[in-house]
């Protein structure tokens, strides 16, 4: 519990232990069996002090109302606290943060049912009170976790919720950081840092939630799907776990009684379980699941409903989810959906934005999916960690393909404790995202160290996990090291290398991109012969630093250097086995501080707030003559502004020479 008291386990030998699957998680709704309740809203928060971060759990802050101990101050819920108030050592605060606040349950809520708490991710580790008892504590940023709080909570009473948040990353983390103790005037002080890019917001990151369940309930749901002749029939193939059942009611005696809906709402299949709780649909005339631009109905979903009966036919739960119809396959030189091969175009991004820092954000998320949309993207890397579920489900609705990653960035230092948590990360990651269409791959890491000889067995073992817990997406990482060091992407499915031609290598030299990005890829795709894409490539940019002829940090200099991979992307495009190319990033983002740094990374093609730099309208261009080349998409109107009306400035110029 808090950074003092994790400790560093280092051992030579590492073996691959079990990992705790995870339970239940499925995404809060309501039915005609379930209520969702927000606990999101201004909450209590105090930090504690840095030199002596268990402090609170010591003296039990969580026993009464946190304004007791000290002064609290209001803290947003969902918000990173970072960036909210304008002091710098909250801001930068390492160590444990308090959070509280009080709720109501209804009476209601105590008959015949259960209520769960679940949090959508609060970073980095969360220990959570409900009346001063202990009800559940997580470690992991960005994922979410839950407890039964039935007999915690007061019904038709005042609750008090309290939070204790632990920002603080250490080597077996994930991600890794250190802290160390550094003399400052007057003092020492507590300093975290870390090698991986982008500021360590913490706090409670996205919704709470408080929500019932019968008694016995669909705890689980696991969705696949499958299509045939020629994308004409459709299989979706469900199994369902439930929760809670008591011991006169064992699973053979359940049934989950399921429909599926079109989009308007008519019922294209229905059935019922077999005695293991699972099932096949069949649906004719199917509407497969296309990613956007390739079809002219992308993210095409229909609604499962699971209807959980008793025998003697009594409706227990119901719960509804919706699917997306696709097949992904793959072999040495494609990557094919729907049986057609995709090329994907899309970008690394960040959950990143003034003042929340990555607490969720509705706007934000609508108008990146508008900007991804705009822009002619089909898809996007969720680097460097788990984005919301909120933004997962719209990715499914806009048919956006997703590069599904875990929080395990800079992977280094290898050891026990350190892979038991990058298997956890994945096993909840997959646990949550699964049944999401728009999920194409999983990415295991960014970046990792693979060059020492512990990276090999270490990425062995997490890419083989990866595939045991799900075999219908390939698994692939971004590879930083070169290919002749790397020890790593032999595991993979995909091979996908991030590289910084013309900025971190050769900055300036506009001359020296398109040959190395082209001879790169072919070496990856030499030594392991698997398909090969870009998962980074860019330049700092500065918006509104306009400098000709074309010097770093400048527009001018982001729109060159993108066009020389451009031209290096089209000859690798001729080789079947090149799949896609991902920018670095889509907008600006915020990072620890830094001499490289000004205000951040500004390598978005988008500012922070938003808006595109100049680059964008040239990568829009891109990406939509890509689209109408490979997937032949109409063109937005204003793709090409109008510059002159050739035909009739020719025939003007004609008829002025006639009348001379
Ligand atoms: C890459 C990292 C990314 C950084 C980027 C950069 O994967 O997180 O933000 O470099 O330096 O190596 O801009």
């Amino acid at each position: 519990m808090g950074w003092g008291v994790r400790r560093l386990i280092t051992s030579l030998v590492i073996v691959n232990k079990e990992v705790t699957p995870t339970r239940g998680m499925l995404y809060p709704r309501e039915s005609e069996t379930r209520e969702v309740r927000s606990l999101d809203g201004l909450w209590n928060f105090v930090t504690s002090d840095e030199a002596n971060p268990t402090q609170g759990v010591r003296d039990k802050w969580f026993s009464d109302d946190l304004s007791k101990v000290k002064d609290v101050i209001p803290m947003p819920v969902p918000a990173s606290y970072n960036d909210i108030t304008t002091d710098n050592t909250i801001r930068d605060h390492v160590g444990t943060v308090w959070y509280d606040r009080k709720f109501f349950v209804p009476k209601s809520w105590a008959k015949d049912q259960r209520v769960w708490l679940r949090f959508g991710s609060v970073h980095y580790e969360a220990f959570v009170w409900i009346n001063g008892e202990m009800v559940v504590k997580h470690e992991m940023g960005h994922l979410p976790f839950e407890a039964e709080v039935t007999n915690f909570v007061k019904y038709g009473e005042e609750n008090r919720i309290t939070v204790m948040c632990d920002n603080a990353l250490i080597q077996t983390t994930v991600p890794q950081g250190k802290i160390s103790e550094v003399k400052k005037d007057g003092g020492v002080a507590i300093v975290q840092t870390y090698t991986f890019d982008f500021f360590n917001y913490a706090g409670i990151h996205r919704s709470v939630h408080l929500y019932t369940t019968p008694k016995t309930f669909i705890e689980e749901v696991e969705v696949t799907s499958d299509l045939e002749d020629s994308n004409s029939v459709g299989h979706v193939y469900y199994k369902v776990k439930v929760g809670g059942t008591a011991s006169n009611e064992a699973d053979s005696n359940l049934q989950i009684r399921v429909k599926l809906r079109n989009k308007e709402s008519v019922t294209v299949a229905n059935g019922t379980s077999d005695g293991d709780l699972k099932g096949a649909l069949e649906v004719k005339n199917v509407k497969p699941w296309w990613p956007y631009l390739m079809h002219a109905e992308p993210g095409y979903l229909y609604q499962i409903e699971l209807f959980l009966h008793t025998a003697d036919n009594t409706l227990l739960d119901v719960y509804r989810l919706k699917v997306g119809i696709r097949t992904l396959t793959w072999n040495n030189t494609s990557f094919l959906i729907n049986g057609q091969p995709v090329y994907l175009r899309g970008f690394g991004k960040h959950e990143d934005s003034d003042i929340r820092g990555k607490g969720l954000d509705f706007a934000l998320l609508t108008r990146d999916m508008n900007l991804l949309k705009w822009i002619g993207a089909n898809a996007y890397r969720t680097s460097h960690y788990p984005y919301s579920e909120e933004s997962m489900q719209f990715a499914d609705e806009n048919g956006i393909m997703i590069i599904d990653e875990c929080p395990s960035v800079d992977t280094d230092n290898y050891n026990q404790a350190l892979l038991d948590k990058h298997k956890s990360s994945m096993e909840q990651l997959i646990h949550r995202d699964r049944n999401h269409p728009s999920v194409i791959m999983w990415s295991i890491a960014n970046e990792p160290r693979t060059s020492p000889f512990q990276a090999d067995s270490h990425f062995q073992f997490v890419a083989n996990f990866t595939r045991a817990l799900d075999g219908t997406r390939p698994v692939t990482a971004a590879i930083a090291v070169p290919s002749a060091s790397d020890k790593a992407a032999k595991h993979l499915d995909i091979i996908c290398f991030n590289r910084y031609n013309g900025w971190y290598s050769n900055p300036g030299k506009l001359d020296m991109i398109t040959t190395h990005v082209v001879e790169e890829a072919i070496t990856w795709n030499k030594k392991h012969n698997k398909p090969v894409m870009i998962g980074e490539y860019g330049a700092d940019t500065i918006e509104g630093l306009h400098l000709l002829p074309a010097y770093i940090w400048s527009e001018e200099y982001q729109n060159e250097l993108f066009s020389k991979h451009f031209k290096a992307f089209d000859i690798l495009r001729k080789k079947e086995w090149f799949i896609g190319e991902f920018v670095w990033n889509f907008a600006d983002f915020k990072t620890a501080q830094s001499i490289t740094r000004v205000g951040g990374n500004k390598k978005g093609v988008f500012t922070r707030n938003r808006q595109p730099k100049a680059t964008a309208h040239l990568l829009r261009k891109r990406y939509f003559a890509l689209g109408r080349e490979l997937d032949r998409c109409n063109l937005p109107e204003d793709l090409f502004l109008y510059i002159t009306d050739a035909t009739s400035t020719e025939s003007r110029g004609k008829r002025e020479t006639a009348d001379l």
